[in-house]
C-alpha cells in the first residue's frame, strides 16, 4: 500500500462495477472495493478513476472518472446510449459454430471498434465442433481482418490468442453462448468469468455473465468479458461510423460520383460496381446494407 495513504487521492482502474459499487485496481495492482461519492459518477469497467481510502473496512471513495480514450456504448431504450466499457485498444469479436453466427452484430462491433479508435479481430471459436471456416468469415479475411481459430474447450489457438492480446486492453464481445467467458477463463487458466451452457432446445445462449469484468492474463494483457446480453448492439451515429467497419470499400467509395454516396441506388456508385465485379464480397455488402437500413430507421439521424 506504498503510495496510497488514507485521504490522499490516488488513481486506479475499475475492474468491475455494480451500480454505485464495484472493484478497482490500484496503481500497484491491488484490488479494492469502491463506492462512488455521488450518483453523478458513472464509472464503467476499464475506467481510470481517482479514489480516496477511508481507512478501516469501508470501501474506497471513488470521486472522479478520468477522461476516456475509448468507449463502447450500446443503444439502450429509445436510442439512449449506455456506455459499457472504456479504455480498450482491441475488440475481439467472438463468433462460433453455434449459436449460428450473427454477422450483423459482428459488423456493428467492428464499426464500434473503429469508432473508438481500437483494432478489431475475429475469434472463430469452437473449432472442436468443426474447423471449416464459413464462407462469410472467409470474406472478413479477404477484407483484411484477422480471424483467429480457437477452441476454448480443447485449448487450441490459445497461445496464439494470448500473444496477440499482449500490450492490449481487449474487450471480448459477441453473441451470448459463443464462448467469451470460456475463452477468458482458459486464457486466465482459472475460473473467474461465469461460463454458461447453451439451452438444449433453441441453441440460444443464456444470459450468463452478470456484469463486465476486467482480468489480467499471465502475460500482462488485460481482458474484459462483457455481459452475455444478446442485444448488445453498439451505437452508430453517422454513415461514416458504418463505413469505418468496411475498410475494403474505401478505395472504391473514393471514386463514387457523389461524395455523400450511400452506395445503394446512386448513379455511378463504384462500391456497387465493385460488388457486381466480385471485388467486394457479396456478404460483406449485404451486411453493410443491413446496418444502413437499421441506421436510417434511427429517427434523429436518418
Ligand atoms: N464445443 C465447444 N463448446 C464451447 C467452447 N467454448 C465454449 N463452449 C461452450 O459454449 C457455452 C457458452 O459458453 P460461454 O463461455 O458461457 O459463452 P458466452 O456467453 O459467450 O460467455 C458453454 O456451454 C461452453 O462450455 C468450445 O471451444 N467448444
Ligand atoms: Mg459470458
Ligand atoms: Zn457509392
Amino acid at each position: 500500500m506504498s503510495a496510497e495513504h488514507k485521504n490522499s487521492p490516488s488513481i486506479g482502474r475499475v475492474t468491475a462495477c455494480f451500480g454505485r459499487r464495484g472493484q478497482l485496481e490500484t496503481a500497484s495492482g491491488e484490488p479494492l472495493a469502491y463506492l462512488t461519492a455521488s450518483r453523478r459518477h458513472k464509472p464503467v469497467c476499464g475506467d481510470r478513476v481517482r479514489f480516496e481510502l477511508r481507512g478501516d473496512d469501508s470501501p474506497a471513495l471513488l470521486n472522479d472518472v478520468l477522461p476516456r480514450d475509448s468507449e463502447l456504448a450500446r443503444a439502450g431504450a429509445n436510442w439512449r446510449t449506455e456506455v459499457i466499457a472504456a479504455n480498450f485498444s482491441l475488440l475481439a469479436v467472438v463468433v462460433a459454430t453455434e449459436p449460428l453466427p450473427d454477422y450483423e452484430l459482428a459488423d456493428r462491433l467492428i464499426c464500434a471498434a473503429a469508432r473508438a479508435g481500437a483494432e478489431a479481430l475475429l475469434v472463430w471459436n469452437k473449432i472442436d465442433l468443426g474447423r471449416k471456416l464459413p464462407a462469410r468469415l472467409r470474406e472478413y479475411e479477404r477484407a483484411g481482418f484477422e480471424v483467429l481459430p480457437a477452441s476454448a474447450l480443447a485449448g487450441s489457438g490459445m497461445r496464439h490468442l494470448a500473444r496477440r492480446l499482449k500490450e492490449h486492453v481487449t474487450v471480448f464481445a459477441g453473441q451470448s453462448g459463443s464462448g467469451k467467458s470460456t475463452l477468458v477463463n482458459h486464457l486466465l487458466r482459472r475460473k473467474v468469468a461465469a461460463a454458461g451452457h447453451l439451452s438444449a432446445g433453441a441453441k440460444q445462449g443464456r444470459h450468463t455473465t452478470a456484469s463486465a469484468a476486467m482480468h489480467t492474463l499471465p502475460n500482462g494483457a488485460r481482458v474484459m468479458d462483457l455481459p452475455g446480453v444478446r442485444s448488445l448492439m453498439p451505437v452508430l451515429d453517422s454513415h461514416a461510423d458504418i463505413l469505418a467497419g468496411y475498410p475494403e470499400f474505401s478505395p472504391y467509395a473514393a471514386e463514387c460520383r457523389f461524395a455523400n454516396c450511400r452506395h445503394r441506388n446512386e448513379p455511378d456508385c463504384m462500391v456497387r460496381a465493385a460488388v457486381e465485379a466480385e471485388k467486394i464480397p457479396a456478404g460483406r455488402y449485404a451486411g453493410y446494407l443491413a446496418l444502413l437500413r437499421e441506421f436510417e430507421r434511427k429517427p434523429s439521424l436518418a
